[in-house]
């Protein structure tokens, strides 16, 4: 049967069961449209990045017999809707039939879903052959219980999937997870080991998106672009990663520094996003190194839990609470982002750091968009709902089912702490300790009021103030409420005061 089937920008997996053989009567359609550049404003970045990966793919295929229909972004029959366009090749090779893989993200699946309901010919969703868990498993293993702990989950994937786990059924070295050995400032030794990453020159791409009017922000470095194109790249990246960084990883995995922007952290997640490695291979490599004696397990431990435990928890989450977890706003923060966010242009060094290199990179590690980005968003009281719409734009690795429970959930504790058992706020203590920006910051790390003081500080304590009802009877947050107890009404209306002014001036901050 005459078979139409749909590759999306972020299921790059050449090894799919879809692609055992060419048949001559299946055409793959793979399609750079307006719709999908349009939802966000993206990162220059991301968007040649998935063009590359997309054109690269069709390529592969082409050349291994399949047949292939590639809607460019300037071809002349593209009406850059996925629905049209679909409407146009059944009827321009008069196919019987229609299969797409498995959407991640919400809009999109029910878009394909209603497309495909309405459609004359047969039509079938197929599973994308990526994740280690169904949709609805995480739900599953959370049935019944109020909070969904990811260490929770973790340890029952570590089991079922038999990863770090000795013969005698227990975790290996005899616990669950590393983290209080890890969480270290980094000194500068070791040194940053270099970017393992192939080079290519996509200029003419670039100006292909720019010709086509396609909006975006930050830096394209289209002549000396740097993500992988393919699973053959991302393999080499990879294996790079476990040989010079991973043996660091633990130990460094939330230090910043002015310095080194990527540290010892792996660059992955656009590769894994789009399906070009899958986890288990990433998680099986990272095991193997631990095993051969090339890794500590405190490295080993805490990046395989990121892949097996955090990555399958969170898009758990997004699939059991969309579409609705995107509007969670619990703190009704409603200020628009300082328009510093898209420029980096802001006197506080920790901030222009994690949003320059953002703008740089299309990538910022863990710790930048949680404790510092993030953690001023939510003490500032920035809109979570305009929030999430930057971090999807912004990240080379940014698709809804991650970043969204990552921002609203994780970061913003816009769900009320579903996700998280505790706002991730702190003031610039915790900042100083685990980077080198606040030496040498217009800003005083020490001091609350006055023109020098870091803004984190007063907005740090002004946050737990306002949002009393919501969380002083969190046993998680006991802390911040007795030392609140002990300042003068005095002292903490001052406080309020000057996160009033920081509030009304963010622009000049
Ligand atoms: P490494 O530090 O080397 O970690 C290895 C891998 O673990 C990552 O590639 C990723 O696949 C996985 N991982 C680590 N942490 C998480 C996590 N919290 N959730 C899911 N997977 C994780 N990650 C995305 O892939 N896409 C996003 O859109 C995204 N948005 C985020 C937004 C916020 C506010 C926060 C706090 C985190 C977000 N993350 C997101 C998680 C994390 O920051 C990135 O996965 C990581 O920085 C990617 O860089 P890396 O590959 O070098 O990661
Ligand atoms: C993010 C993105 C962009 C910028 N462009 C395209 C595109 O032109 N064609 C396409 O098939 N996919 C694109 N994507 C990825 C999708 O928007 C979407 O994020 C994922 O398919 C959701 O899982
Ligand atoms: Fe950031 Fe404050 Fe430190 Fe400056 S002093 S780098 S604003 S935490």
């Amino acid at each position: 049967v005459k078979t139409i089937r749909l590759i999306l920008g972020d299921q790059l997996n050449p090894l799919h069961s879809w692609f055992q053989q060419p048949r001559d009567e299946v055409v793959y359609v793979l399609m750079e449209v307006r719709q999908e550049t349009d939802y966000v404003l993206h990162h220059a970045q991301k968007i040649i990045a998935i063009f590359a990966g997309m054109r690269d793919l069709a390529q592969q295929l082409t050349q291994a017999g399949h047949r292939v229909h590639y809607l460019a972004i300037d071809d002349p029959d593209n009406q850059h809707l996925f629905a049209a366009n679909l409407d146009f090749l059944i009827a321009h090779y008069q196919a019987q039939q229609f299969e797409y893989q498995a959407p991640d993200e919400w809009r999109l699946r029910q878009q394909l879903h209603q497309y495909a309901a309405g459609l004359s010919i047969a039509a079938h969703c197929v599973d994308s052959e990526h994740f280690y868990t169904t949709e609805n498993e995480v739900a599953q293993v959370f049935d019944g219980r109020k909070k969904w702990l990811m260490d929770y989950f973790y340890r029952q994937m570590r089991v079922k999937h038999n990863v770090l786990i000795d013969a005698d059924a227990q975790p290996v070295g005899g616990q669950w997870n590393f983290d209080h050995d890890n969480r270290k400032a980094w000194p500068g030794i070791p040194w940053e080991p270099q970017d393992f990453r192939q080079r290519h020159d996509h200029s003419k791409l670039w100006e292909t998106i720019q010709a086509a009017g396609i909006k975006s922000f930050g830096e394209p470095h289209a002549a000396d672009f740097y993500w992988p194109l393919n699973r053959a790249e991302a393999l080499l990246q990879l294996d790079g990663f476990i040989q010079h960084a991973l043996p660091h990883f633990g130990a460094f995995q939330d230090a910043m520094s002015t310095k080194a922007w990527r540290l010892f952290h792996s660059l992955i997640s656009f590769a894994l996003n789009t399906k070009m490695l899958n986890p288990r291979e990433v998680v099986a490599k990272v095991e193997a190194a631990y095993r051969a004696d090339q890794v500590p397990l405190t490295s080993a431990e805490g990046y395989i839990r990121q892949i097996l435990g955090w990555r399958e928890y969170v898009r758990g989450v997004y699939w059991e609470f969309m579409p609705d977890y995107v509007e969670h706003n619990v703190f009704n923060h409603q200020l628009d982002l300082p328009d510093w966010f898209w420029t980096g242009k802001t006197k506080m060094r920790c901030m222009a750091h994690a949003i320059g290199q953002s703008l740089e990179h299309a990538h910022a590690h863990h710790i930048h968009r949680l404790m510092v980005i993030g953690n001023f968003s939510l003490l500032a009281g920035l809109n979570p709902s305009a929030l999430h719409r930057w971090y999807l734009g912004v990240y080379i690795d940014a698709f809804e089912w991650v970043e969204v429970p990552n921002t609203i959930g994780m970061s913003q504790y816009a769900d009320g702490g579903l996700l998280a058992t505790k706002p991730y706020v702190s003031s610039a203590a915790y900042i100083d300790r685990m980077s080198d920006y606040c030496k040498g910051c217009h800003y005083d790390k020490k001091a609350r009021i006055g023109e020098k003081a870091c803004p984190f500080n007063a907005l740090y304590w002004d946050f737990y103030e306002r949002n009393r009802t919501v969380l002083a009877n969190n046993p998680r947050i006991g802390m911040a409420y007795q030392q609140l107890k002990k300042m003068t009404p005095e002292s903490i209306a001052q406080l309020q005061q000057q996160a009033e002014e920081i509030r009304s001036g963010i622009n000049a901050f």
